[in-house]
């Protein structure tokens, strides 16, 4: 790189590179009385699995009331025998594929009653976040959380991110490779330094920390990079929503190759036609033997070509787009020793979410439960989070976490199947098969009051959309149509909207535009339907829409698929942009003409 384009790296980059690898003065704020970190060190944190917030409710209140910022904070944030801070933080664990013990889930669920959301999330990649944690507990959170033997380091920041792959824990042999190969990659791609323990688990500090990281280098990865796995009979991950992805083909019980999946990503910006949301392209196909190295030469082509200069254009997305696929396909070539054949033309995935009781094929059972938006918190009437605690104790299940949210107890026998269901109904948790399609597999992302980002709610005003939906739904007599519907507080694609048959994402408060058309099995995206729709107006909005779909579907066909029809020819398009675009006027008009 030239020095004058080193001029003009963003500043993330110079935090980075003068970090010692990740250290920055992470550990002398911690010691320090200082209530937040700087900008820098706030930067690092993300490696650390570490996001520094703080409470936007009360930014609100502070306004309204005309008081001082930090004064608010305090009189939120003080908790018995607690200090006062301005700031809080969340914190995510990296969980490969999902997967932990009914032990890990306890100790996790004992770290909950320390902080403030009294709450843990299940996230949309199979993770876990706290929210609300204040900096004298951060230590002893992180600490805690390696006592349970999981981790925090690099579920954030510019590295390889949580490796995702199909949760059902079931005993054929693809399904027992696909775990295998999870946590290979999430192995193979950890940074190395040792900056992580030394922060948060008082190890030793290492005399240089020259060559510490040789995948990495001092400058990580431009930004995020994300891998998913999955089968090619069933896209219950979302494949081709990320950076690199892998989709098992089988011959028999044998996983005969992956077809290598590149510069899926969803984040945009409102109104800027330079960005975009985009599904992953297919290069090659792929031997099973290769699969940790192809994930590793997608990702250093990122490392090395990837945009340092503008954040948002910082995905290997934007890089395909410059190159085109030809172009990336010879890139590529250079990184790595094996051949790459030519990708196996698939047919459509299904897509599973596994809730309700299934074998597993070794003569036990798993049982998957709906958790609204993935939050485990007692609330309304719902005890969740007791009584998830009552069953972990008292059976000991495995547990998977899902890329929908939700939890996958596992290793049960039929009994204790039975006794999962008494356990959920007796603390006023309903049963996936009670419930309707369009909340089954509805997702919404934090948003308010947690996230920086967020332009309006997402988590907390879903159930009340979802409610609303339901009822139209009932009406319709579609209340068991498949249906997807996600909402976002902002165009970032945190709970996947795009690949949805509906999407509400946010634009400001109170404020929605809405997207139609994607499907369940992610193989496309959906257009801009409505633009900046109040909350009010979103059902009447889709009503014509939903009313066509009642009248005229065929068996069994998704919103999204009607969509497509109506469109006719169908569009299905691999990308949208941050720029409104003609398509809705065209189905709108059609409706209007019906
Ligand atoms: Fe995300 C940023 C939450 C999955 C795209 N995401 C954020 C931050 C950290 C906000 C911030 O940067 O300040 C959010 C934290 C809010 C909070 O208070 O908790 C946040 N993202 C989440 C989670 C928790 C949503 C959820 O409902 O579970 C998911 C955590 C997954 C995990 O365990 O690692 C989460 N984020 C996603 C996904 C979906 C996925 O990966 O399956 C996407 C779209 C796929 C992609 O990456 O393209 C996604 N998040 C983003 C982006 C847009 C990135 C871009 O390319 O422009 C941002 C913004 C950013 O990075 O600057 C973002
Ligand atoms: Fe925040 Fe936007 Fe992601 Fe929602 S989609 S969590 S509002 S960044």
């Amino acid at each position: 790189m030239s020095e004058d384009q080193n001029k003009t790296e963003s500043k993330v980059e110079g935090h980075k590179k003068a970090s010692y690898h990740l250290r920055g003065t992470i550990a002398e704020t911690l010691r320090a009385d200082a209530p937040a970190f700087d900008e820098a060190d706030a930067s690092l944190l993300k490696f650390h699995g570490v996001y520094q917030q703080d409470d936007r409710d009360v930014r609100q209140e502070r306004r309204k009331a005309g008081l001082g910022e930090k004064t608010m904070f305090m009189v939120r944030l003080a908790i018995p025998g607690g200090a006062l801070s301005a700031t809080m933080f969340m914190v995510r664990l990296a969980i490969p594929g999902g997967a932990l013990s009914a032990e890990q889930y306890l100790r996790l669920d004992e770290l909950v009653d320390r902080h403030e959301f009294r709450s843990m999330r299940v996230t949309t990649r199979q993770g876990i976040q706290f929210h609300g944690v204040l900096k004298h507990d951060l230590k002893e959170t992180i600490a805690a959380v390696n006592r349970s033997l999981l981790t925090t380091l690099s579920a954030c920041g510019d590295v390889e991110r949580n490796v995702m792959t199909c949760p059902a824990p079931l005993a054929d042999r693809d399904h027992v490779r696909l775990r295998e190969l999870a946590d290979a990659i999430a192995r193979d791609l950890r940074p190395q330094s040792k900056a992580y323990f030394e922060i948060w688990l008082d190890e030793e500090k290492v005399a240089t920390t020259e060559g510490e990281e040789p995948f990495y280098g001092d400058r990580y990865l431009p930004r995020k990079f994300k891998t998913g796995i999955a089968l090619a009979s069933d896209n219950c991950i979302d494949v081709y929503s990320y950076d690199c992805g892998l989709v098992a083909i089988t011959e028999g019980p044998e996983i005969r190759g992956f077809n290598l999946v590149v510069a899926g990503g969803l984040g945009m910006t409102h109104n800027k036609p330079d960005t975009f949301a985009a599904l992953g392209q297919t290069v090659a196909f792929i031997e099973p033997a290769h699969a940790v190295e192809a994930v590793r030469a997608v990702c250093a082509v990122f490392r090395d070509y990837g945009n340092r200069v503008d954040r948002r254009h910082a995905r290997l997305k934007y890089l395909l787009e410059q190159w085109g696929l030809d172009g990336f396909r010879e890139a590529y070539e250079r990184y790595v020793n094996f051949p790459l054949h030519p990708p196996v033309v698939l047919a459509e995935p299904g897509c599973d979410d596994h809730l309700g009781t299934h074998r597993q094929g070794d003569g036990r059972y798993f049982h998957g439960v709906y958790i609204e938006n993935g939050r485990i918190i007692d609330a309304d009437g719902c005890r969740m989070r007791s009584a998830l605690r009552t069953i972990m104790r008292e059976l000991r299940p495995g547990v998977r976490l899902t890329p929908h949210q939700n939890m996958l107890l596992t290793d049960l026998t039929e009994a204790q199947v039975a006794r999962v269901e008494a356990l959920l109904r007796d603390h006023g948790v309903r049963l996936a098969g009670e419930l309707s399609a369009a909340r089954r597999y509805s997702m919404a992302c934090p948003a308010l009051p947690t996230c920086g980002l967020a332009m309006a709610e997402s988590e907390r005003l879903m159930p009340s959309v979802v409610d609303a939906f339901e009822a139209e739904l009932t009406r319709l007599g579609l209340r068991d149509a498949p249906l997807t519907m996600r909402m976002t507080g902002c165009p970032n694609g945190c709970s996947r909207p795009y690949t949805a048959d509906i999407a509400f994402v946010g634009r400001k408060p109170d404020v929605y535009h809405v997207y139609v058309g994607g499907s369940l099995a992610g193989i496309r995206m959906a257009d801009l339907f409505a633009a900046d729709v109040a909350t009010e107006a979103l059902v009447p909005t889709l009503r014509p829409l939903l009313e066509a779909w009642a009248r005229d579907r065929g068996v069994g066909e998704s919103l999204g698929d009607y969509y497509q029809r109506l469109l006719a020819p169908a569009q299905s398009r691999w990308k949208i942009t941050g720029k409104e675009d003609e398509t809705r006027g065209l189905v709108q008009l059609r409706l209007a003409g019906r």
